[in-house]
C-alpha cells in the first residue's frame, strides 16, 4: 500500500488540526446519524493525538465505546477529473468513516492505514464534511484481543497487555489525488552480489486505461543508474551503494505509468535501499555481514498526546538512540507510524517490525493484568475469529512496510501462549502466510519467560529466537547471582535445541529516577545498571546471542495496577526523555561496538 505523496501527477492535502470531537456513551451517534449533522456537545480535539489525556476528565480518559470526530475540508476545483482518496493513517482500534453523509469505509485494526475512493462524493470547490466514529473496544475478534465487561458504572475494558489503551486518530488524515489511471502498488525486493545490486520490482496499476510502465532508478545524487519498462522486471545496479546499518543510503525508484499517447499519466517516487537479510546458522546477516542488534523495545507513547504521532518526539528519540550508539529497535507492540519507518530508512536504523498481536496468553492476562481467567485458545476466546483478525493484521503490516530497507525481521506476536498443541495449530498457518506474503525477510515472535525450550512447541516454525526475559526482576528479584546462572543455562538450552540466532527483545527492571542504593535494590537506578550489566556479561559469553534490545527505551503509560507506579518504569529514559543512570553504561558499551 503506497503512502500518499506529492508527485508531478498527485497532490495531497493534510486534514490534521483541530477537529470536532464527541464521546457517545449511549450509542446515539448511529441512530441520530451524527454524520449528517454537527456533533452534539462537541469539543475541539487535535488530530493526530490520543483523546484520553487531553481533557482533565476521567470519563474521557477511561472511556469505552465509539468516539466521533468531524471536520470540514474545502476541495480545490482544480482536482476536477482526478481520482480523490480519503485516507486515515490509523484509527485506533476501529474506524467507520463518512464523507458528506455517505459511509465510505470501515476498518478494524488500530495501527494500519485505510482509505476510500471518494471521487464521486466530493463537492469540488465546496466544503466537504468528514466524520469518523472511532471505537476503542477490544474483543475476541480483535488484535490485540480484549474483553469488555459491564459493571454498575458502565462498560470497562479488560486488555491483556501492559500499555494504556490509548485511542483516537493517532496519525495523519489525508485527502489526496491520483489520476484515474494510476499506480496502485509497488513491491521491491533487492539483492546484492559483490559490487552489483539488483532491484526486482512489481507494479500494480489500475483505472480506465493503464498503459506502459517505465521504471527509473536514480542514486542519491539524482544520477540515473538503471531503467526498465514493463510491470515487473529486475534492475541491475553496478557499483552499488548498499543500505546498511548506520548508513541509510537510499535510491529513488520513479515509476511512470503511460497512457495511450505514451505520456505519463501517473508518477510515483519510492525511496528504496538495496540490502539483503539472511539467517545462517546462529548468525543474522545484513548484506552478508553478521549483525548484532543493540537498542530497545519502544512504545509510541508520550505525555498528553498518548500515542499520537509527533515529529518532535520522533526526531528526539532517534537522536537519543544515536547518542547511545544504539542501532535498532522493535516496534513493540504494534506497527508504528510510517513517518518513523521512513526516518529509520533514511538514517540506517534497523527495525524489527511487529504486529499488534499482544496478549494472546491467558497466563499473563490473568496473572499480571488481573483479567478474569480464561483458556487462551478456544472457540469462545482466542479462536478462528481472532486468527482471522491476526492474519489481516499480518497482511496489512506486510503490505504497508514491505518496501522499507530498515525492516529486517517480522515479529508476528508478542509473548503468545506457545506451549500447547493449540498454539501450534494457531501459529502454523500464520507463519506460512507471512512467508508467502514476504519470502525475503525472516520471521519471529517474542517468546515469553515461561516458554523455555523444554516446553515451547512453536519455535521450530520460525527463523530466529526472540526472548523476553526478566531474570532479576519478575524472577529472582534482587538476586542477580541466581539470575545470572538461570539466564546462562537458558541460553545454552536454546542454542542446543534450535541452533538459531537469539535476540533478546526484552530484559530490564523498573527504575524510579532519583532512587539510589549502595546494595543491589530493585527499583533503584543502580539496580537497573547492575541488572543490565549482568545480562550483557552473559550475552558476551554466547555466540548465538546476536542482539540486545532492552525493555524499554522510555517509561510509558499502562492501565492502573499494583505492579505499576504511574506506568511502567523500565525505561532507561523517563517518559519525558530524561536519562537514568543506565544510559551512561549503555553509551559506553554500544559506542564501543560501533
Ligand atoms: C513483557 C511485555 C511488555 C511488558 C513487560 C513488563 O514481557 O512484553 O509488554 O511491558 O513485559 O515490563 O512487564
Amino acid at each position: 500500500m503506497l503512502r500518499p505523496r506529492d508527485t508531478r501527477t498527485r497532490e495531497r492535502r493534510s486534514l490534521d488540526g483541530l477537529w470536532q470531537f464527541a464521546l457517545d456513551p449511549d450509542g446515539a451517534g448511529r441512530t441520530e446519524e451524527w454524520w449528517s449533522r454537527s456533533l452534539p456537545a462537541a469539543r475541539e480535539a487535535p488530530v493526530p493525538a490520543s483523546y484520553n489525556d487531553l481533557f482533565a476528565d476521567a470519563r474521557i480518559r477511561d472511556y469505552v465505546g465509539e468516539a466521533w470526530y468531524q471536520t470540514t475540508v474545502r476541495v480545490p476545483e482544480r482536482w476536477a477529473g482526478e481520482r480523490i482518496v480519503l485516507r486515515f493513517d490509523a484509527a485506533t482500534h476501529r474506524g467507520t468513516a463518512w464523507l458528506n453523509s455517505v459511509q465510505v469505509v470501515e476498518h478494524a485494526g488500530g495501527y494500519t492505514p485505510f482509505e476510500a475512493d471518494v471521487t464521486e462524493l466530493v463537492e469540488l470547490g465546496a466544503e466537504n464534511v468528514v466524520t469518523i466514529a472511532v471505537d476503542n473496544r477490544l474483543g475476541w475478534d480483535t488484535i490485540p484481543p480484549g474483553r469488555v465487561v459491564e459493571t454498575p458504572d458502565g462498560p470497562r475494558q479488560r486488555s491483556f497487555h501492559d500499555f494504556f489503551n490509548y485511542a483516537g486518530l493517532h496519525r495523519s488524515v489525508w485527502l489526496y489525488t491520483t489520476p484515474r489511471s494510476h499506480i496502485d502498488d509497488i513491491t521491491v525486493v533487492t539483492g546484492l552480489d559483490g559490487a552489483t545490486g539488483t532491484v526486482a520490482y512489481d507494479v500494480q496499476a489500475s483505472g480506465e486505461r493503464p498503459g506502459t510502465v517505465t521504471v527509473t532508478l536514480r542514486d542519491a545524487e539524482g544520477a540515473e543508474v538503471a531503467r526498465a519498462t514493463g510491470g515487473s522486471a529486475e534492475l541491475t545496479v553496478e557499483d552499488v551503494h548498499p543500505w546498511r546499518p548506520g548508513e541509510g543510503y537510499l535510491y529513488e525508484l520513479t515509476v511512470e505509468l503511460a497512457g495511450d499517447d505514451d505520456l505519463p499519466v501517473d508518477v510515483y517516487e519510492l525511496p528504496i535501499g538495496i540490502r539483503t537479510v539472511r539467517v545462517e546458522g546462529t548468525r543474522f546477516l545484513i548484506n552478508d555481514e553478521p549483525f548484532y542488534f543493540t537498542g530497545f523495545g519502544k512504545h509510541e507513547d508520550g505525555p498528553v498526546r498518548g500515542k499520537g504521532h509527533d515529529n518532535v518526539f520522533m526526531v528526539h528519540d532517534f537522536a537519543l538512540l544515536e547518542w547511545l550508539g544504539a542501532n535498532s529497535f522493535r516496534t513493540s507492540h504494534y506497527p508504528y507510524a510510517e513517518d518513523v519507518l521512513d526516518y529509520a530508512d533514511r538514517h540506517g536504523v534497523v527495525v524489527i517490525d511487529e504486529t499488534p498481536a499482544v496478549g494472546i496468553n491467558s497466563g499473563l492476562a490473568a496473572g499480571a493484568f488481573g483479567a478474569e481467567p480464561f483458556i487462551t485458545f478456544s472457540p469462545e476466546t482466542i479462536g478462528p475469529r481472532t486468527q482471522e483478525a491476526h492474519l489481516r493484521a499480518i497482511r496489512e503490516l506486510v503490505a504497508r512496510d514491505k518496501n522499507h530497507p530498515c525492516v529486517v525481521l517480522w515479529t508476528i506476536a508478542n509473548e503468545p501462549e506457545s506451549v500447547t498443541p493449540e498454539a501450534r495449530a494457531y501459529f502454523e498457518p500464520l507463519v506460512a502466510a507471512t512467508r508467502q506474503l514476504d519470502p525475503s525477510r525472516p520471521v519471529g515472535f517474542a517468546n515469553v519467560m515461561t516458554a523455555t525450550p523444554d516446553v515451547d512447541v512453536i519455535t521450530d516454525l520460525f527463523d530466529v529466537v526472540l526472548l523476553n526475559r526478566y531474570y532479576g526482576w519478575y524472577v529472582d528479584a534482587g538476586d542477580l547471582a541466581a539470575a545470572e546462572r538461570a539466564l546462562d543455562g537458558e541460553i545454552r538450552a536454546w542454542t542446543e535445541a534450535h541452533g538459531k540466532p537469539i535476540v533478546f527483545t526484552e530484559y530490564g527492571a523498573d527504575t524510579l529516577p532519583g532512587l539510589h542504593s549502595v546494595t543491589p535494590t530493585p527499583w533503584t537506578e543502580e539496580y537497573q545498571v547492575e541488572l543490565l550489566e549482568m545480562f550483557h556479561r552473559v550475552f558476551d559469553r554466547h555466540e548465538a546471542v546476536v542482539g540486545e534490545q532492552i525493555w524499554n527505551f522510555a517509561d510509558f503509560a499502562t492501565t492502573a495496577g499494583i505492579l505499576r507506579a504511574d506506568g511502567n518504569k523500565k525505561g532507561v529514559f523517563t517518559r519525558d526523555r530524561r536519562p537514568k543512570a543506565a544510559t551512561q553504561m549503555l553509551r559506553e558499551r554500544w559506542r564501543r561496538r560501533q
